[in-house]
């Protein structure tokens, strides 16, 4: 196996024996088989469009299949075997089509043909298609066409979570095509590979605005809400991901069943939105973010449900009580493909759940675009006055790297007069320090998870727009962390919109060659984070 997509791969080049993750050799195998099945499936997809012999169902399959092979994910080598047999299929039904319609079916770029292979003999092709020599061959253009696949998985990822709630729009499933194919492309360069990057961190906001109006049209827009740490006696289930509709379908089922619902990670912030904090049942938060899992959820005395990543390995004493649903999977974990998650409540029911009532601190969330565009007077006011000397985006994946101390110690050391956003799980590292406000304001706002990148994007816009200026000319300086593909997506898109002067950590991508990091440099200035101290200097002065 050859594995470099996240931020913790081994030794900061590339898991090459197991994963990091706990991606075992078998798993990446099926994996990089369906990743590069899923380049032929765009070629075939590409000209059936030219034919209307493509369905909708096509493109989100393509979507889900691409989704599945984000870091955390599924690990299930079964249920890559289901996928690769479902693209065979839809591939083959397609051509049948485009050869009715008398167009090409014929695409000497993509060799593989794996109809009817169990899951062994998938593994054993998988083995055979790694890009290690690829690499080795031609590291630049190698680092920028899987800059593009992970940058398209992460699009996948938020245009699945779009397309469950109804949101869709052709031209991303259209990029999604072009930039798997594109990887299969000898032709291009790396000027060509460059812009086909920058199309994907544009198609990546399409995406995220397309996930915003559906999360925000199906359950209302934030709003500032309280949120207990502590525990209340009685039954439990503790629900973790990113997924609205799975939160909402859970809530909607426990209802009068005496189970209160906790959130973990990433679904904190779905206690702001109206239609969900409804529910009178919905208590709080329990835990921190994914890397601290497998002790949180050890200690938690109810059912566990995980929709979408990140998962990681269940220990033994959890592993009855643990269960996945959508496109998240762990061998030997049940599944709720169904979305009746009467296992997950029975199992709540069987279990002790908290004994008694305990205190705990409380932290705010809910300051998505609407609820600090709401207060944008207020906010062009301050800067104005002086009140508010800077904002600092400190937003990002979390990871298990000491180095990731930094973002504590950075928001720990930024000044008083100046504002933080947050989003994604890196908050975990200080979203219950006590910052105090300014004229009101939080100083801390939790803009909401990872997949609300485009709220944060919107306040960013909006307030340029306030003050007549460009986003690089505001007060306005972007600290982000990454770990996952769905982070690669969203600086993508913020390299589209031209942001210049990223620190970016805990370390840089190793999957970017010198050469590419260099042309990012250059146009951008994205830069590795430092000490909190150099960076506070250099921005502040
Ligand atoms: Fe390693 Fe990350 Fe790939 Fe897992 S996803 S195998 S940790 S690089
Ligand atoms: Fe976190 Fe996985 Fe990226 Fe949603 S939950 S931000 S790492």
């Amino acid at each position: 196996m050859f594995c470099f997509q996240c931020e913790q791969t081994a030794k900061g080049t590339g898991c090459d024996k197991i994963g990091v993750c706990g991606k075992t050799p078998e798993t990446a195998a099926i994996q990089d088989l369906l990743v590069h099945t899923m380049k032929g499936f765009s070629l075939v997809a590409l000209e059936a469009a030219k034919h209307g012999a493509k369905t909708p169902e096509d493109d989100h399959f393509a979507c889900q299949a691409i989704f599945s092979t984000l870091t955390n994910v599924d690990f299930d080598p079964e249920r890559f075997t289901k996928l690769m047999q479902e693209a065979e299929t839809r591939m083959a039904a397609m051509k049948e089509k485009i050869t009715a319609k008398g167009g090409n079916t014929s695409f000497p770029q993509y060799k593989g043909s794996y109809k009817g292979l169990n899951t062994a003999a998938l593994i054993a092709e998988g083995e055979k298609t790694s890009f290690k020599a690829e690499l080795d061959a031609n590291v630049d253009i190698t680092s920028l066409r899987q800059l593009l696949i992970y940058g398209i998985k992460g699009v996948a990822a938020y245009a699945d979570h779009a397309a469950i709630l109804g949101k869709t729009d052709q031209a991303v499933y259209d990029f999604l095509y072009e930039g798997m194919a594109a990887t299969l492309d000898n032709t291009l360069g790396v000027n060509e590979l460059v812009g086909l990057v920058l199309k994907c961190g544009e198609i990546n906001l399409k995406a995220m605005e397309l996930l915003d109006a559906g999360n925000t049209g199906t359950y209302g827009h934030p709003v500032p809400t309280s949120v207990p740490l502590g525990t209340k006696k009685g039954k439990a289930i503790l629900v973790s991901g990113h997924d609205l509709k799975d939160m909402y379908e859970l809530l909607k089922q426990t209802e009068g069943k005496g189970i209160n619902i906790y959130t973990h990670g990433e679904m904190l912030p779905t206690h702001a939105y109206p239609e969900l904090k409804k529910f009178s049942h919905f208590f709080g938060h329990y835990g921190t973010a994914w890397q601290n899992q497998a002790k949180e959820f050890d200690e938690f005395p109810g059912a566990i449900l995980m929709t979408t990543n990140c998962i990681q390995k269940p220990k033994e004493t959890y592993k009855d009580h643990i269960f996945t649903t959508g496109l998240v999977g762990w061998p030997g974990v049940e599944h709720i493909a169904s979305k009746d998650f009467s296992p997950v409540i029975k199992k709540a029911l069987d279990m002790p759940g908290f004994a008694e009532d305990k205190a705990g601190a409380s932290v705010m969330v809910g300051f998505a675009r609407n609820t600090v565009l709401g207060v944008a007077d207020k906010v062009i006011e301050g800067v104005k006055s002086k009140a508010i000397r800077h904002f600092f985006l400190v937003g990002g994946c979390d990871g298990a790297k000491p180095g990731r101390n930094y973002y504590t110690e950075f928001v720990e050391k930024v000044p008083k007069d100046c504002m933080i956003l947050t989003l994604a799980c890196g908050k975990f590292r200080f979203f219950d320090k006590q910052l105090g406000d300014i004229g009101g304001i939080p100083r801390l706002l939790d803009v909401g998870q990872c997949n609300d990148a485009y709220s944060a994007v919107q306040i960013a816009v909006a307030l340029a727009g306030a003050f007549e200026c460009g986003v690089n000319d505001l007060p306005l300086s972007f600290i982000l962390s990454w770990y996952e593909q769905k982070a690669v997506a969203i600086l993508l898109t913020l390299l589209f919109l031209g942001i210049k002067d990223i620190r970016l950590g805990p370390s840089l991508p190793a999957f970017l060659s010198p050469n590419v990091i260099d042309v990012l440099v250059k146009n951008f200035n994205i830069m590795p984070i430092k000490t909190a101290d150099e960076d506070l200097k250099a921005i502040l002065g």
